[in-house]
């Protein structure tokens, strides 16, 4: 059981990007891609040397080869324990816990997240840190530097380890700590939300639905909503976690979870909807006849959080990223608390959790957490829900329609033009750019611009600014549009336009229809159509 240094060289483009590095995953199984990467996640953080990991993946195709391969570079390269999902799985919040609960000093999510799996699907893996949230900006570009750097890797010649049953295996001089992968996160919703009222308003006959889309929160699902809370038994759909997802893209919006908004849509439909994404970091919300946008969730969750028990005495902060709807801003405000703007990722709310400055945050793509771990968290933002409405005892067409009336309505939408030429992509960004100056109170598709600028963010806790993050148009009378390009996709470039208007009357529109004059001014601005030849957005959420 030799300790064997693998000669190799730097392999391009394994720099992290929103979430971790992803690629297809045949380029994962290229010979020492990955090898490389995890090596240089070591490197990066100053050695694996006597360190405790919590090692899990989301399921998907090659989770099972590469959990191995972590595992036995993790023994090669000193670390003292590894603590992994049983068969290899954790969710992403799930391993955000673990690692906290357990005091590791890191973890590796084995994770493409909402992106398709399978051979010919994408494949992912992220790095957090001790405090259990991705890694900041400062250590992913120190691994990357390492990527940069290679020149071997350090691997032992020895059996797969068995990682079928929960115990103790040993690994060389490592010890791998094979744990269930539901039980710890479990029992933390249960400190969290009042398990009691939820499973009385399921006595009441109320009914819910909740898609997995055969991603890895259908195990999580099963046990808490209907073994422990008693919801119906089958509420839980497509459960059971697939390599390739059952050829479904994880992605829990309108689009893609298409089959229960159907269901939710219907006058008979299930009085609450929910649907998570790959590694059950994400969520979607529904009522019977509602969507409920990523962005009013989190609105609606901020103004609802006091009747959550482990919110009663209210939040410290709340914090969004830029993207993401001002709704959020208005409550906020109302309750006289900091709300804080960060970029895209979850990597920048880490130090405004840990530091007390903000309970909860979110993300207009569908991600809700809180300081509970440092991660969004799916199933919890479904417990959220479902605790407030057991105790305001209302739909949540009633909930939604009430807080629009009084904080007025931020309409929203999100247009991702997928797959455009890097070249082209770049340039439209350029193109943006280059005007901002003269944007200032000229009139766009009717529309006359308040201000106009690309953000960057200063860490108010670490003092570090990261620089282009997305351009910024706000109008007069509160419409805004954000452009920025995708850190998560593996082919070409994905522009996203990200699209909000604000409505204090007029409150039922379809939001497109309400968001027409902005979709118009966007184009403009940034001449989509004719830059990129596209006619139409790949997908609207
Ligand atoms: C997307 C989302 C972003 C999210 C990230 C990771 O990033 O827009 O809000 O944090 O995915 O989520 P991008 O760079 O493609 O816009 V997950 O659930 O994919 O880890
Ligand atoms: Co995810």
């Amino acid at each position: 059981m030799s300790v064997t240094p693998i000669k190799t060289t730097p392999i391009a483009n394994q720099k992290p990007g929103t979430s971790g590095l992803r690629k297809k995953t045949r380029v994962f199984q290229e010979p020492h891609f990955l090898e490389n990467f995890i090596q240089s996640i070591w490197t990066g953080i100053g050695g694996a040397q006597g360190k405790t990991f919590v090692l899990g993946g989301d399921g998907r195709f090659f989770n099972t080869d590469a959990i191995q391969i972590v595992l036995r570079m993790a023994s090669a390269n000193g670390a003292a324990r590894v603590i992994v999902g049983q068969n290899g799985l954790l969710s992403t919040p799930a391993a955000s816990h673990l690692i906290r609960k357990r005091k590791a000093d890191g973890g590796i999510i084995l994770s493409a997240s909402h992106n398709p799996g399978g051979p010919d699907g994408d494949f992912g893996v992220k790095y957090n840190i001790a405090n259990g949230g991705p890694a900041p900006e400062s250590v992913t570009s120190a691994i990357h530097t390492a990527t940069e750097e290679i020149s071997a890797y350090r691997t032992m010649d020895t059996p797969d380890v068995d990682l079928s049953l929960t115990g103790i295996a040993q690994l060389g001089r490592m010890e791998v700590e094979v744990v269930d992968p539901v039980a710890d996160y479990a029992a933390l919703m249960e400190e969290i939300f009042d398990f009691d009222a939820i499973a009385d308003l399921f006595k009441s006959g109320f009914r819910m639905r909740f898609d997995a889309m055969h991603a890895i929160t259908g195990p999580y699902a099963k046990l808490i909503l209907e073994n422990r809370l008693g919801a119906d038994k089958g509420s839980v759909v497509n459960a059971i976690p697939l390599p390739d997802f059952g050829q479904g893209h994880p992605d829990p919006n309108p689009i893609w979870a298409k089959d229960l908004v159907d269901t939710m849509m219907h006058v008979d439909g299930p009085d609450f909807g929910a649907a998570s994404d790959g590694d059950g970091d994400r969520n979607m919300i529904m009522g019977r006849g509602i969507y409920v946008t990523p962005s009013d969730s989190l609105a609606a969750m901020a103004a609802n959080a006091t009747f959550v028990p482990a919110y009663k005495g209210g939040l410290s902060g709340v914090a969004r990223s830029m993207p993401t709807s001002l709704a959020l801003d208005r409550v906020a405000d109302k309750l006289g608390i900091e709300c804080h703007e960060t970029p895209t990722g979850w990597k920048f709310f880490g130090n405004l959790l840990d530091a007390g400055r903000a309970t909860l945050c979110g993300e207009e793509s569908a991600g809700t957490g809180s300081d509970h771990v440092r991660e969004k968290d799916g199933l919890w933002a479904v417990l959220f829900w479902l605790n407030v409405l057991a105790v305001r005892k209302c739909s949540v067409a009633d909930l939604m329609g009430e807080h629009w009336q009084t904080y007025g309505r931020n309409y929203y939408s999100r247009h991702d033009y997928e797959g455009i030429d890097g070249g082209i992509a770049n340039d439209l960004m350029q193109g943006l750019r280059a005007k901002l100056s003269t944007l200032p109170d000229t009139i766009v598709a009717g529309l006359r611009v308040q201000a106009a600028d690309e953000f960057a963010y200063d860490d108010p806790i670490d003092g570090s600014r990261t620089e282009a993050q997305g351009i910024r148009i706000h109008f007069h009378g509160g419409a805004r549009v954000v452009f920025r390009l995708s850190g998560t996709g593996t082919v070409g470039a994905t522009l996203r336009v990200y699209l909000e208007t604000y409505a204090t009357d007029d409150l039922g529109q379809d939001a497109q229809e309400a968001l027409a004059p902005v979709i118009q001014a966007a184009d403009k601005l940034a001449m989509i159509v004719e830059r990129t030849g596209r006619k139409r957005p790949t997908v609207i959420t």
